[in-house]
């Protein structure tokens, strides 16, 4: 029987995310579209097998093919970063932390991380994360410049002698210099902890510089710039470490692995370690200049005036409406990114007075420099006349136009 028969319900909803995903513009810098081959994988029979433990040291029997499925997905994902260990297993980036927390830190122990309200994510020591709640949290920020000063992090660090830095950042649009960060850590005795979630697609095209040799430990989600199915791993150089993260994870804080994940992972990976991956990570940042340089000629303030990777931080502290303004009137229009607070914040994390935009899904659908050109002055028209919800509607039929010469998944795909 077919999902529509069966569940009429989920089947027209799902069928509508798949109209709203290919009609509309998705800005939001964390998500992507992902291969139908991907797709493909995490609906088969893999969801059905357990297979607690890791490859050949399994707690059920019949593991004789997801073991060779999550052999590959390692193989592939150490040659993707360069490294000697990788930790397919965990089911999302926020748990991949956890497991590298619990790995390598006890109860108590001093974490230092970057601000949330600055660009950090919630697992890196916020009060309202475990992370923040098991461990001792502080924070390093960026300057009112929109960039780190690594001087003030060393500073800080010095200070509060944390047991592990994190670095790596959700809404940071300059490179992380991972280097500076080990000369930190390394001062302080620290283990230098690098969440690259956010950047991970371009770190393995080579358009930022690798977290490795330098970090102790990488993290990474698997379906934002890396474009694969939704998941995390886990990489480094070191035996113990990778034992102590094994554990961390199986039996630490997961039972069953997603076995219909991890195949989906190992895809994914296949496609990152493509030649077709360099020109798709090349074109992401290319886009997202574009876009800042368009945005910036327009009369609009970006944190740090630009951006080296695949997202532009627009601030609105000079304006009179706010980051939650922008947000809802770029969607009235067709166009979905989210709010995000800026460096000198003046408004609540609820009303903020920023914009972040990413340009991973734009460009997996095939948009150029052209295209954004275009998009940036969409923007910045619907920005000027923020109340003009005529204007919005018009753009949104445009941008339905546009998007309909970009075709990402073929309309009767469920
Ligand atoms: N929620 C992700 C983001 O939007 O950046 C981070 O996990």
């Amino acid at each position: 029987m077919s999902l529509e028969k069966f569940d009429k319900e989920i089947f027209e909803l799902t069928n509508k995310e798949l109209e709203r995903q290919c009609e509309g513009l998705e800005m939001i810098a964390s998500e992507n579209f992902t291969l139908p081959e991907v797709m493909e994988v995490m609906g088969s029979v893999l969801t059905n097998k357990y297979a607690e433990g890791y490859p050949s040291k399994r707690y059920y029997g019949g593991c004789e093919c997801v073991d060779e499925i999550e052999n590959l997905a390692i193989q592939r994902c150490k040659k993707l970063f360069n490294c000697s260990f990788a930790n397919v297993q965990p089911h999302s980036g926020s748990q991949a932390n956890q497991g590298v927390y619990s790995a390598l830190l006890n109860p108590g122990d001093k974490i230092l991380g970057m601000d949330l309200s600055h660009g950090g994510h919630l697992t890196h020591g916020a009060k309202v994360s475990s992370s923040g709640k098991i461990y001792q949290s502080f924070f390093y920020g960026v300057e009112l410049d929109g960039r780190i000063n690594y001087e003030k992090v060393r500073e800080i660090a010095h200070i509060v002698k944390p047991k592990l830095i994190v670095c790596g950042a959700s809404a940071y649009a300059r490179i992380i210099d991972f280097a500076k960060f080990r000369e930190i850590a390394n001062e302080v005795g620290a283990y230098l902890f690098a969440d690259i979630a956010h950047i991970a697609g371009l770190v393995v095209a080579g358009e930022h510089p690798s977290p490795f040799p330098h970090a102790h430990v990488v993290s990474s989600t698997t379906h934002k710039t890396l474009r694969g199915p939704r998941g995390g791993i886990i990489m480094c150089n070191d035996e113990e470490i990778a034992k102590k993260i094994n554990s961390a994870i199986f039996p630490g804080i997961q039972g069953g692995p997603l076995m219909h994940v991890i195949a989906a992972k190992a895809v994914g990976f296949k496609f990152n370690l493509s030649e077709e991956w360099k020109i798709y990570a090349k074109q992401v940042i290319s886009n997202a200049k574009i876009l800042a340089q368009t945005l910036i000629a327009r009369n609009y303030k970006l944190v740090s005036d630009g951006t080296d990777n695949h997202l532009v931080l627009m601030s609105f502290l000079d304006r009179a409406f706010s980051g939650k303004d922008a947000d809802l009137a770029l969607g009235h229009a067709g166009i979905t990114a989210n709010k995000n607070t800026v460096p000198g914040e003046i408004r609540s994390p609820f009303v903020t007075s920023g914009l972040r935009l990413g340009t991973p899904a734009l460009t997996a659908r095939g948009f150029k420099e052209k295209e954004l050109e275009s998009i940036a002055n969409y923007i910045a028209d619907i920005l000027d006349d923020i109340n003009n919800t005529k204007l919005q509607a018009e753009i949104r039929e445009k941008l339905k136009t546009l998007a309909s010469n970009f075709i990402i998944y073929p309309k009767a795909m469920f």
